[in-house]
């Protein structure tokens, strides 16, 4: 296993758009297993093969206060979608930031498992949200886009002043 480089915004490669995992592969088991190792190792609650440079359709998740329910989604699908609801959300490629997001309450995806089977899941709360926040990532959007002009334009002089400071 290893623990893989999480992209830092503004890096222009978090807006690639991930491809769709045609087959369920050796390399792909083992790019899940780094993903989980990166997301447990960071701490994080989730983490999109984009953030790590790879533009696969693949996310983990594991929103346990435990760390033992990791969940993969392989090219992940909102079927259906419902109400509304408003979250803090954070990123491990946006350290340091947490804002809240309003997306859908309830979920239904569609994705493939680690053994290429299609499984359906119903989720709401935390879980709806991370799924929403991490299936944005292989699409090439990082959740700061949802705040204000205003807000982002802050944000991207914070973080250039840290890189000019770390320069
Ligand atoms: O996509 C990512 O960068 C991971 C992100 C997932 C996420 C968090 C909150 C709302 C939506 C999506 C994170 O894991 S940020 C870190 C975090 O939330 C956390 C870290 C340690 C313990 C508990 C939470
Ligand atoms: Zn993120």
């Amino acid at each position: 296993m290893a623990i893989l480089t999480i992209l830092q915004y503004p890096d222009k490669r978090l807006h690639t758009i991930a491809k769709p995992v045609p087959t369920v592969t050796a390399e792909i088991r083992q790019l899940v297993r780094d993903l989980a190792e990166t997301m447990y190792a960071a701490p994080g609650i989730g983490l999109a093969a984009t953030q790590v440079d790879v533009h696969q359709q693949v996310i983990v998740l594991d929103i346990s206060t435990t760390q033992d329910q990791l969940q993969v989604f392989i090219n992940p699908q909102i079927i259906l979608s419902s109400g509304e609801s408003e979250c803090e959300e954070g990123c491990l490629s946006v350290p340091d930031v947490y804002e809240k997001v309003r997306r859908a309450e309830r979920v239904t995806v569609r994705a493939l498992n680690e053994q290429g089977k299609v499984f359906m899941l119903e989720a709401q709360g935390m879980l709806a949200t991370c799924i929403q926040h991490e299936i944005d990532h292989l699409k090439g959007r990082v959740f700061v886009e949802y705040l204000s002009m205003l807000k982002q334009t802050r944000l991207k002089a914070k973080i250039k002043k840290q890189l000019r400071q770390l320069a």
